[in-house]
């Protein structure tokens, strides 16, 4: 991508924006009633200012916290979360990995499943989660604010901690990778979208702190610190919630026990190293076995090689530290998450000052040990793989350009052209009409109708991981030309789907973190090079594949997944590199509805501000009153 390029943003944007003034309240309560609880969260979303790295930011964050609030629930409980959008920008809030069952409508995707909120206006989120048990999280599904907007979700099994598949941890703990930016996320997205012009985080986090590897003027930026007591089990939840990199997370002394991926058990899978991509998440086990002492925790982000653009990435580390004071007693289930941690730190400083002990890392280069580590997982359980296919979608995922002016230009490295991330070929155009797609559909109002459909296949097969693509040249040249479409692809309710997601080497060499939004994906298989079905095929697990939300397609590679159309809806899919997305690399799934009353999509709930009119104050146009008639 040699016409990335990263500049600064002046410095006055920033600073002339209003203030708004974090008034932090939460308002979190659980009731149980018989089985199933309702957790109730009021999310406030405000501007706070932030010093680090010697300057001060303004960020867009929920109750005055970054990280935002973990969620915790019980498996089978239903969630409400009030948000109050105090801050300048229009937001959702995307509920990750969450099957939303019959409740699309809750999804938090604007412009897709709901209008978005406006500065100053309020929204309620409603959903249940059942029939899923690990971690997940929720983030702000707006270009680029996620990475200061999100939080953990986390579900517990119905039974309690002891009916986990796995020896009961003496403590659970949230890790989420992030970054920090400087730069003014909604800006950094618009630059994206209208200059395609990159911009980059200042630093990598371990919940929220940016760790001993920044400081300023020398004086070193908080760790994140996990205090442990020794001989005890660790729950580590860990989520990339960062906009553009996978991260290797090493432990130095210790191992970990994988257990769970996207909210699903996976066969205990021991290793020293874990691999993960933005989106997804990853449950692991972590003795205190060690030597007492303090060991560094090491997020380093991996990128392709050359010849792919180098793009600037941060390592970032905490630290593990034993102790004997800390009690686990004064939090049993480690609900508080690391609060009790916090306060602990103080004491200890100074008293165990030696220099903790690193990890050695892999290359920042290195792609193979991510491979490895996601063809270690399978699940726990025998996976229900349906057999029969009725749908068979083969994916390209591959950048590509459209002129900035006119018909035609010069493709190449020229300023005549902005790039763009595509599937088969085509590159997704945010909708442009004034009614979200879930409420045309549901609607009728034959808007969807007239979309552009995701091709089932590339217009045109080439040697897909070519590596004499990734430079500028002819042979890239001939590739480059591609359009955009606002996409959709329907499915009949309850088809089943296989989809082979190919990665391209079309100006670079990335891997692509693919989400689907309402339903998990089953990872039948994955491999470099180009798919072969006369040779893959055999390779499909089809006894105990892993079942995700975010299936991490290789470098100069493929994954072949299966899933199940079923959950009725208008449900976005796409790739969770934050720069992909933006610049197009999505797609629009609808589900019909099946024949009957459990198997349809219900109206949508009270209350929900809909375009054409239930209780919005948007004046009815033309469209919806014809709207209204047909319905
Ligand atoms: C933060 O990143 C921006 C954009 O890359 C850069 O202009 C700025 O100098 C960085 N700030 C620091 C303190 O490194
Ligand atoms: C916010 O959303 C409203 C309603 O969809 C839209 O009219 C407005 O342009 C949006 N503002 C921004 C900054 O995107
Ligand atoms: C939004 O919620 C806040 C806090 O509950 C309330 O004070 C405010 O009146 C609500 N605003 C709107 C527009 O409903
Ligand atoms: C961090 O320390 C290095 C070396 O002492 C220095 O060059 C750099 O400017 C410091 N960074 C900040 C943001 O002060
Ligand atoms: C699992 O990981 C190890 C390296 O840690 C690797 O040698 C092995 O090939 C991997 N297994 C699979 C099925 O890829
Ligand atoms: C494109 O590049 C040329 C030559 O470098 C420059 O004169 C022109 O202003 C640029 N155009 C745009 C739209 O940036
Ligand atoms: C595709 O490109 C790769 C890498 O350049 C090369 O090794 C391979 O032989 C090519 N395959 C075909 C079918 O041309
Ligand atoms: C992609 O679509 C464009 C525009 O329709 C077409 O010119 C080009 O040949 C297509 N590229 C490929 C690789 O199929
Ligand atoms: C839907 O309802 C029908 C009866 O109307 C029942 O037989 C079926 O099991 C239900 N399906 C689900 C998925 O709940
Ligand atoms: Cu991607």
């Amino acid at each position: 991508m040699a016409s990335m390029e990263s500049r600064s943003l002046p410095r006055a944007a920033a600073t002339s924006m209003a203030l708004a003034i974090a008034i932090v309240f939460l308002i979190y309560t659980t009731e149980r009633l018989g089985d199933a609880a309702s957790v109730e969260h009021t999310f406030m979303v405000s501007q706070v200012k932030m010093t680090h790295l010697c300057k001060e930011t303004l960020v867009t964050v929920v109750n005055g916290q970054l990280p935002g609030p973990a969620i915790y629930v019980t498996e089978g409980d239903s969630v409400t979360v009030h948000v109050v959008n105090k801050s300048p920008h229009n937001i959702t809030i995307h509920w990750h990995g969450v099957k939303q069952w019959l409740n699309c409508w809750a999804d938090g995707v604007p412009m897709i499943t709901q209008l978005p909120i406006q500065p100053n206006q309020n929204f309620t989120y409603r959903f249940n989660v059942i029939g899923q048990e690990g971690t997940l999280w929720w983030h702000a599904h707006v270009p680029f604010l996620r990475a200061s907007l999100h939080g953990a979700l986390i579900i517990r099994p119905r039974n309690g901690a002891s009916s986990y598949p796995f020896p009961k941890p003496d403590r659970e703990v949230p890790i989420i990778i992030g970054d920090y930016w400087q730069l003014d996320l909604a800006q950094a997205a618009r630059r994206m979208m209208h200059g395609f012009l990159f911009s980059f985080a200042n630093a990598s986090t371990i919940n929220g702190k940016l760790g001993d590897l920044f400081n300023c003027s020398g004086v070193p930026e908080d760790s994140y610190v996990l205090d442990v007591v020794p001989g005890k089990t660790y729950l580590l939840r860990i989520i990339n919630a960062g906009l553009f990199s996978e991260f290797y997370l090493k432990i130095a002394g210790h191992k970990f026990t994988v257990v769970g991926a996207d909210a699903n058990y996976i066969s205990p899978y021991t290793t020293d190293v874990i691999a993960i991509a933005p989106g997804e998440t990853v449950d692991a086990l972590v003795v205190a076995d060690a030597l007492p002492g303090r060991y560094y925790m090491v997020a380093l982000p991996n990128q392709a090689p050359l010849p792919d653009t180098q793009t600037p990435e941060y390592t970032t580390r905490g630290i593990m530290q034993y102790s004997n004071t800390y009690s686990s007693a004064d939090d049993p289930a480690g609900l508080m998450s690391d609060r009790g941690v916090e306060e602990k730190e103080e004491e200890d400083k100074g008293s165990s000052g030696d220099v903790p002990v690193a990890p050695e890392m892999p290359d920042i280069h290195d792609t193979i040990t991510s491979y490895y580590f996601h063809s270690n997982l399978t699940n726990l359980y025998q996976t229900v793989v349906p057999q029969r296919v009725d749908e068979r979608l083969f994916i390209v995922l591959s950048l590509g350009s459209i002129c900035q002016h006119g018909q035609s230009c010069r493709r190449g490295d020229h300023n005549e052209t902005i790039l763009i991330a595509t599937m088969n070929n085509v590159s997704f155009q945010d909708p442009t009409g004034k009614t979200p797609l879930l409420e045309a559909h549901y609607y009728h109002t034959g808007s969807v109708d007239l979309m552009q459909e995701l091709p089932d296949r590339p217009p045109r097969a080439f040697n897909f991981t070519d590596e004499a693509l990734i430079p500028y040249g002819p042979k890239e040249m001939r590739l480059e030309p591609s359009y955009k479409a606002t996409m959709v692809r329907r499915f009949r309710h309850g088809a089943v789907v296989e989809m082979v997601f190919q990665s391209t080497a079309v100006l670079q060499g990335d891997s692509n973190p693919m989400h689907l939004h309402g339903h998990n994906m089953i990872l039948l298989a994955q491999g470099f090079g180009n798919f072969d079905a006369a040779k893959d095929v055999a390779k499909y697990n089809l006894v105990n594949p892993p079942v995700k939300n975010t299936i991490l397609v290789p470098n100069l590679g493929w994954a072949a997944i299966r899933f199940v159309a079923n959950n009725p809806g208008v449900w976005f899919m796409h790739c969770h590199y934050e720069f992909h997305l933006t610049m197009g690399m999505a797609a629009v799934f609808i589900v019909e509805d099946g024949p009957t009353v459990n198997t349809s999509l219900p109206p949508p709930p009270a209350h929900f501000p809909t375009y054409c009119g239930h209780d919005n104050n948007l004046l009815p146009d033309e469209l919806c009153l014809q709207t209204k008639k047909d319905a």
